[in-house]
């Protein structure tokens, strides 16, 4: 897709005189490395998704990598970026299941996902957490629908669950709240993990992922509140059935399945009307919170027929 559009045309249609030729080789190293779906950081630019409002800026990258919600590590946003450092991480090591109903059932590595999926590449989004605070992120990754294409699901699949590391080794805080239904884990129908925004991002601020925002990959659903974004992947499964998720087990009327950024529809204990922008001179008070975060030309399709009040 990306490939083929900013690869000349002449490459197609003349591959094999050139590779005759030893052209091939050469061309290689004049064309920048994403021409060839690139899996290395930093990854190409998509200006589609550039800064969504000219009041915008991004979050300063220290604000973003250390003040975070990862409740395997600790319940202190200021605290997880310490607790990581323990963690011995090697995204080399790393292996992320794909499972239920689909063709290609197999353990993957996260390079090898990336090259499935034909290449990262940066995006700025917006991200609201349920808590009513939020921030404007580069990531970098690969639309979902680009993976799930090549893993070709049945057709029975009609759901996508996602589950992080389980190894209470590694998540130090995890026997402390022995009340929660672990390994974290979350969930979206088929279409929602198709929709082109539906991004799984390796890295952010042009570099990999941090341990604190959930390294070596993620999911990053911008129309939705913050914990639909799980971190640390280590599964993902195609299934026929609404899957169960740590959040929407734990507290159903407060955090649901759906989970879609909605300012007219409050949260039980605090009003999602408003926000407060992390680390934001242009917005010193708070800005009011836009429907699907700003997305819903993008999404709001998705959601015809369901009572989004309903449906927290
Ligand atoms: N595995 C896991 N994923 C998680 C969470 C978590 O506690 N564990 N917290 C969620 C919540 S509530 C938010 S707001 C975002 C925070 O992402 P960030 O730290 O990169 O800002 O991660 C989400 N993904
Ligand atoms: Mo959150």
């Amino acid at each position: 897709m990306m490939k083929e559009q900013i690869t000349p045309e002449f490459l197609f249609l003349h591959r094999r005189e050139l590779i005759q030729k030893g052209f091939l080789l050469g061309m290689a190293s004049v064309f920048p490395k994403w021409a060839f779906g690139a899996t290395s950081f930093p990854a190409k630019k998509n200006e589609k998704y550039g800064l969504p409002d000219k009041d915008l800026v991004l979050t300063k990258e220290d604000v973003a990598t250390s003040y975070n919600n990862f409740y395997e590590f600790s319940l202190e946003k200021g605290e997880v970026k310490t607790k990581v450092e323990k963690w011995n991480f090697n995204s080399k090591d790393w292996k992320i299941e794909i499972s239920g109903l689909v063709e290609k059932k197999k353990s993957y590595s996260v390079e090898e996902l990336c090259e499935l999926a034909g290449g990262i590449e940066e995006r700025i989004y917006r991200f609201r957490c349920v808590e009513a605070w939020s921030m404007v992120v580069p990531w970098t990754g690969f639309p979902l629908a680009r993976l799930i294409e090549k893993l070709k699901p049945k057709s029975s699949a009609k759901f996508v669950k996602f589950q992080s590391f389980s190894d209470q080794k590694i998540g130090s805080n995890m026997s402390e709240l022995p009340q929660y239904p672990w390994p974290y884990t979350e969930g979206l129908t088929l279409a929602e993990a198709m929709n082109p925004l539906t991004l799984i991002a390796t890295g952010m601020y042009g570099k990999t992922l941090p341990k604190q925002n959930g390294a070596p990959l993620r999911l990053v659903t911008p129309w939705k509140y913050g914990f639909k974004s799980i971190k640390s992947i280590v599964k993902i499964e195609f299934t026929d059935v609404q899957p169960k998720t740590l959040w929407s087990s734990l507290a159903p009327a407060e955090y649901g399945f759906y989970a879609n950024v909605n300012p007219q529809v409050d949260h039980p204990r605090w009003s999602q009307a408003t926000e407060r922008i992390l680390d934001s001179s242009f917005f010193p008070k708070r800005k009011p919170t836009l429907m699907f975060n700003g997305y819903e030309k993008e999404v709001a399709d998705l959601y015809k027929g369901l009572d989004l009040a309903k449906n927290y």
